[in-house]
């Protein structure tokens, strides 16, 4: 059945690979998984046929025969579920994997999108330098749990898991504040996650359309 997940028709990162499509490329690239892109302009974002997929109106979305999906994070975990190569057999193993997922989307990932929006969104209002500081440190208190555990480990938890996938491309969003090469260990653990070849085949797909945007 044919995989079809939505994209940017343009994205405002100019093709860095930050946009959530790449997690979800990048899954389907690790488990083997042929897919197609349909592109969308923020202006069709908002209109019924794509709010009939995706009731926030963002991307991305995910369609295969009968079945649509939003959410990132539900999206990696249907096609981990679905394919072998992302989630470990063994139950435990495979509870602890998915616990990473959700740490990576709910512990980790808020105060790296509060330092983005501080720096992107809020950087002409009068307060905003005096903020910066104090953003970067609630990112920092959990980097550095997060260095703790992953001490010099490969992943996080056994062999590479969607856990890991999903960790990776949040610490990625980090990459431009500096804080992330702070932490040796963790700069490290996202340069091996960027150096898988699946993780290349999702960026360079991404990478393609912004080249092309019109
Ligand atoms: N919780 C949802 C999920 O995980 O799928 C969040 C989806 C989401 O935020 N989608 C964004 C979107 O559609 C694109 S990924 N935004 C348009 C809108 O809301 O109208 C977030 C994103 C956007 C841009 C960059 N960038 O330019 O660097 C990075 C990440």
């Amino acid at each position: 059945m044919t995989i079809t997940i939505t994209a940017f028709e343009r994205s405002p990162d100019g093709g860095q690979g930050l946009a959530r499509d790449t997690r979800v490329r990048w899954a389907l690239e690790e488990v083997g998984q042929p897919y197609e892109v349909r592109l969308v302009s923020f202006k069709a974002m908002k209109e019924p046929a794509h709010l009939a997929l995706h009731p926030f109106g963002q991307i991305p979305t995910y369609e295969e025969g009968d079945l649509a999906l939003f959410e990132t994070g539900s999206i990696v975990f249907h096609i981990a579920s679905r394919h072998p190569g992302l989630l470990p057999l063994d139950a435990n193993a495979r509870a602890r994997a998915i616990t990473w997922m959700f740490a990576a989307l709910s512990t980790i990932e808020p105060p790296i999108l509060e330092l983005t929006n501080a720096k992107l969104l809020e950087s002409d209002q009068p307060w905003a330098a005096e903020r910066w500081p104090i953003v970067g440190d609630r990112v920092r208190a959990r980097f550095g749990p997060l260095s703790v555990r992953l001490g010099d480990r490969e992943w996080l938890d056994g062999d590479f898991s969607a856990g890991d996938l999903l960790m990776v491309s949040v610490l990625l969003r980090a990459r431009r504040s500096g804080i992330l090469d702070e932490y040796a260990n963790l700069a490290a653990y996202v340069a091996r996650g960027e150096a898988r070849p699946a993780y290349r085949r999702a960026f360079d797909a991404q990478a393609a359309v912004a080249r092309s945007a019109p």
